[in-house]
């Protein structure tokens, strides 16, 4: 069989001019037509919960702006080893335990080694066997790692764009967008599920921001779940000082993608902790149906899973 290792296709049906105007609509009006589609298309009662690990941290050689474990900052993350079988297993029994329904790793790498990614597999199989959807996040992948993946079973890849085009060589300047969106057009031709979304609160534009969304909702057909992460600044980034996002602003980029992205799950991803119950509720009411659960992101806090617990009853949410 031929594999199409091509990037996926743009096709937007919104144009960033247009998702521009979403943003621009009185945050009534914004709110109401987002829901709308969200009631359409998912039940506005459920969100999903997807547990998340590092399974290899810091050292990385890439020079992402807003991240803790690139090499080339000063971060207070240490580098650590692949984790072992056995330590992921521990911590996917528990995050099922905890009601997980999918289990994410994460490495800090611009790629996987081969005899790592065979490591990787094994724990992609560890995971399948507890009864979990299994994701992986370990950075630019060629054709055949995408296959030996998606041969193992591997359901989900995240690999985000981060910002928007015009933006991205201001954030990293060690791989382009365009490298991402061929490791994208991998992770489709392997037949694999698509997560892809980006960060939002870097000091860029809402034009940038617009662009964005209307690259996610232009891959054809969209990621099948979109991570809306606000960024966690870290001290001892480029982006440890950028200037503070109206949260409001965050709520309009999770309507954007909800009213261009209606069949997508779209996450609630980084950031939660320093969000207040409302404006999560608010989050959830534009679109948003699934979050990271559990105390720990990769290297910053998430909510304890007992706020969250607590909010979700408060809320009459179901998990799913
Ligand atoms: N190294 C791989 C890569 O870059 O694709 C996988 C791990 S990387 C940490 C996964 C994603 O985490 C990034 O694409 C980014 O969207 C998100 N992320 C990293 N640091 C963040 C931060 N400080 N705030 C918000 N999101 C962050
Ligand atoms: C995604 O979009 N967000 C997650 C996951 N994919 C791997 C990572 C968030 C990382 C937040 C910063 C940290 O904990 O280091
Ligand atoms: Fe490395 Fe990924 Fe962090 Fe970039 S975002 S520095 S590639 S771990």
């Amino acid at each position: 069989m031929q594999i199409d290792a091509t990037p996926p296709p743009q096709h937007s049906p919104f144009s960033t001019d247009q998702v521009e105007a979403l943003y621009a609509l009185p945050f009534m009006d914004l709110l109401q037509r987002a829901h709308a589609v969200h009631r359409a298309h998912h039940d506005p009662n459920a969100v999903q919960r997807s547990a998340l690990l590092s399974i290899k941290t810091g050292g990385c050689s890439e020079d992402c702006g807003y991240c803790s474990q690139s090499a080339r900052r000063d971060t207070g993350v240490p580098r650590g080893k692949l984790l072992e079988l056995a330590e992921v297993k521990v911590a996917a029994k528990a995050a099922k335990e905890q009601g997980a329904s999918r289990f994410c790793m994460g490495a800090a790498w611009r790629g996987p080694k081969e005899g790592d990614l065979d490591r990787v597999i094994e724990m992609v199989r560890a995971v399948k066997d507890l009864g979990m959807e299994a994701c992986l996040t370990l950075g630019l992948l060629g054709p055949g790692q995408a296959r030996k993946l998606a041969a193992a079973g591997l359901d989900y890849y995240n690999h985000n764009l981060d910002t928007g085009a015009e933006y991205y060589d201001q954030v990293v300047t060690t791989h382009s967008q365009e490298a991402r969106m061929e490791t994208l057009g991998a992770v489709r031709a392997a037949d694999m599920k698509i997560c892809c979304g980006g960060i939002i609160g870097m000091g860029e534009s809402r034009r940038v921001r617009a662009s964005l969304i209307a690259q996610l909702a232009g891959m054809a057909p969209p990621p099948d779940s979109v991570p809306i992460n606000h960024l966690v600044s870290v001290p001892g980034t480029p982006l440890a000082d950028a200037p503070p996002l109206d949260p409001f602003e965050f709520v309009r980029t999770i309507a954007a993608a909800r009213i261009t992205m209606p069949q997508s799950f779209v996450r609630l991803s980084a950031g939660r902790q320093a969000m207040s119950d409302e404006l999560q509720a608010l989050c959830f009411f534009a679109g948003a149906n699934s979050i990271f659960y559990g105390d720990r992101l990769l290297t910053t806090d998430n909510p304890e899973a007992s706020r969250d617990v607590a909010l979700f009853e408060r809320l009459g949410l179901q998990p799913v």
